[in-house]
């Protein structure tokens, strides 16, 4: 979830301006020139120029030259092979993670045709190296239904691989191509005679344009966890070379209905077995399940062939509107809702709710490239009439059921109330300039939010220091006593008299963000402004701070309160996040003492036997920080907050994670203790910034 700093600020074309640079260094297109200057036509030298152009701007193409693009690189693959699946030639897909560092993607779908094609270059070549070819090409041969997250293709990955290889079996025979940065390097060749049919690709991200080319097991278990989820009829494992313990097997036979349960799993209450719909009509596939938890928060997670879209879309609001709609007449039908009462409105009918929405159709359309959300407007009246006739009939077959959803909503209705008054007291008495804010709030000097930080930081020992610390024009600090309130355990009007939490709200002057769930327009209702994110009670604009920074100590508490902290950044202030807001600064753990002068610092218990290791003149002395607190305030200022010498984390959003982040909300902060354990057990070794023994 986080990167360096060095990279903060940069939205993505400034960070492709940095592979810009990177790459117009002589020798590095040198060997494309080269390879152009060879006996290619001039067809083919377009198509080189083609690729050129996506490692000039490999964030235009895959999202960023970091991280997130190196993933999206990946994407583009197995999604080629679930299109396959997608189209019904395809059960199985293998991905596998090799010690070099390369990745391949292996499915048992028909193969990618390797004939001749009129331009004299396979078919093969074509998809590989033909920006958009995808599995389009061809009359008759390419995809009804496909997803591919922005519809580049393959031959963005191979652009940006050092090398990438494509097996082929198809008509009894394995055939095999070369590529190197995208160019082919020798034709198709028949190595083998085939068992099956299927496609494998394998490649090896570019150092020379990438500067993050290790892959993250969790990002790509998390996707293929995914997929399997809604494609019941799909296998997809998981190898590692590098750690057989990794290895994972996904393949769920209850596939949507199967993905609610588990999201639900961390919470004690579920007040019913999920709700299933589906319906086939007009060429589209509808797919809905639902089920109903105790606790305040919702989740509702929207697909349309294999691709979530975070912001939602025509799915979301049929389905918010016919929900909306049904609870309420099913109330008043039964006199839950009497005359006088107000209608419950999409956020009531949202609480506790865990939804999937799947759809699979022909050429969806969305309002942008990176498919975050689905207009295509028939979608909206076929979900709502689905979902709409579905929940009748369930509820009037399970009363026991539909009473406990009007109950809860009804719960949710006057908790809404409370919480909007609470909302605007904080919002008002944050109005009131600087009297309004919070009393131990340490404000800098400046006003202008741009260039100002705010520290928030454990204890008021902490505090202190850091106050010492600090450039007083430009950084503020916000000592927090204790730990924060469990905002996912807790409801809105309780987590808004938390003083901890007042002070935070007053501090950051945004206000919060009640509508948690919503993100559609739904009929009946007022739409949604988007620049106001949906919400009269939170503006953006208004940030008193560029970064918000949490500052804790490096041991089990100060991991606990991030944590806590994040999940209220999340839940109720989400843009701050997905804007890149919000950093984790991170305090040293040691401090290593070599003669008078000379000191070092680390962050992990590596980093101090390697710089111990180092010193050879005299035996250092090695020091841990208990706390914050226990750092003077030059240390603290030389270590963590002074911006030329500190390394800061940026938090970082991406919404087609979404599934990976409820999941892990809900195990870490959920009612049940079993699921966190679990998740504990599983991954407590793999934490190298936290000291467990003092
Ligand atoms: C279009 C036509 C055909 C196969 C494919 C696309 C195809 C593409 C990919 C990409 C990854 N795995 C794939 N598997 C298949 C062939 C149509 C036919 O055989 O009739």
């Amino acid at each position: 979830m986080a990167t360096p700093e060095n990279f903060e600020d940069q939205p993505t074309d400034q960070n492709s301006e940095v592979t810009e640079e990177h790459f117009e260094s002589e020798d590095a297109t040198e060997s494309i020139a080269q390879k152009i200057e060879g006996d290619y036509n001039a067809d083919q030298i377009q198509v080189l120029e083609g690729l050129e152009a996506v490692r000039h701007r490999p964030g235009m193409y895959v999202g960023d030259n970091g991280k997130k693009g190196l993933h999206h690189m990946f994407r583009e693959v197995l999604d080629n092979g679930v299109d396959e699946a997608l189209a019904g030639h395809c059960d199985n897909i293998d991905v596998i993670l090799y010690e070099d560092g390369s990745l391949s993607v292996e499915d048992n779908g028909r193969g990618i045709p390797v004939d001749m094609h009129e331009k004299g270059v396979s078919a093969l070549q074509i998809v590989m190296t033909t920006l958009h070819a995808g599995g389009k090409f061809g009359e008759g041969g390419g995809y009804k239904v496909s997803g591919g997250l922005h519809g580049v293709g393959v031959s963005c990955t191979n652009a940006l691989s050092a090398w990438m290889e494509t097996t082929v079996q198809r008509d009894g025979k394995v055939y095999k191509q070369r590529y190197e940065q995208g160019a082919p390097v020798g034709d198709v060749k028949v190595v083998g005679k085939a068992k099956g049919t299927g496609t494998k690709q394998h490649w090896m991200p570019d150092t020379e344009v990438l500067t993050h080319v290790q892959y993250d097991t969790h990002v790509i278990k998390a996707r293929l966890r995914e997929v399997a989820y809604l494609n019941p009829q799909l296998k997809l494992t998981f190898q590692s070379k590098v750690n057989a313990d990794d290895n994972e097997e996904f393949k769920f036979d209850r596939g949507i209905v199967q993905l609610v349960e588990d999201i639900n799993s961390a919470y004690d209450n579920v007040i019913h077995k999920p709700i299933y719909f589906h319906r086939v009509r007009q060429g589209m596939e509808i797919e809905v399940a639902i089920q109903y938890q105790t606790a305040y928060n919702s989740v509702v997670l929207a697909y349309s062939n294999n691709i979530h879209q975070p912001d939602g879309g025509t799915h979301v609001s049929g389905f918010m509107t016919a929900m909306t709609r049904v609870i309420n007449q099913y109330a008043r039908k039964m006199n839950f809702l009497k005359e006088k009462d107000k209608n419950f409105s999409s956020d009531d009918v949202l609480e506790g709710m865990t939804a999937v929405i799947a759809l699979k159709l022909e050429n969806p359309s969305y309002n942008s490239q990176d498919k975050v959300k689905l207009v295509t407007p028939e979608v909206q009246g076929l979900t709502n009439s689905l979902v709409g006739d579905g929940l009748q009939t369930y509820l009037e077959e399970n009363p026991a059921v539909a009473k406990r959803i009007v109950d809860k909503a009804m719960l949710a209705q006057r908790a809404r109330e409370e919480a909007r008054k609470a909302a605007e007291a904080v919002k008002r008495s944050n109005s009131m300039d600087t009297y309004g804010l919070p009393g131990k709030l340490c404000d800098c000097v400046s006003k202008d939010p741009t260039i100002c930080e705010l520290f928030i930081v454990e204890g008021d020992s902490a505090g202190g220091s850091a106050k010492g610390a600090r450039d007083r024009i430009t950084q503020a600090v916000l000592p927090l006593r204790g730990k924060i309130l469990n905002v996912e355990r807790a409801r809105l009007d309780k987590a808004l008299d938390n003083e901890e939490i007042k002070a935070l709200i007053a501090a950051l002057g945004v206000g919060i963000d009640i509508h948690t769930g919503r993100d559609a327009d739904v009929e009946g209702e007022e739409p949604l402004d988007e620049k106001k994110n949906g919400n009269a009670n939170f503006d953006i604009g208004k940030l008193r701070y560029n970064k918000v920074i949490i500052m804790t100590d490096a041991d089990v508490d100060g991991e606990h309160i991030r944590t806590l902290l994040l999940t209220f950044f999340y839940r109720y202030m989400k843009p701050l996040v997905e804007h890149g807001h919000v950093y984790l600064a991170q305090p040293p753990l040691y401090v290593i003492k070599a003669g008078a002068n000379e000191r070092h610092y680390a962050m992990t218990t590596n980093e101090r036997d390697d710089i111990v290791s180092n010193i050879k003149k005299k035996k250092p002395e090695v020091l841990r920080f208990k706390g914050l607190g226990e750092m003077n305030a030059s240390e603290l200022e030389e270590t963590t907050m002074n911006p030329e010498k500190r390394k800061l984390l940026q938090v970082e959003y991406d919404g087609a994670r979404d599934l990976e982040i409820e999941m892990m909300f809900s195990r870490l902060m959920g009612d049940k203790v079993e699921p966190r354990r679990e998740f504990i057990e599983k991954h407590a070794r793999e934490v190298t910034n936290v000291d467990w023994h003092y």
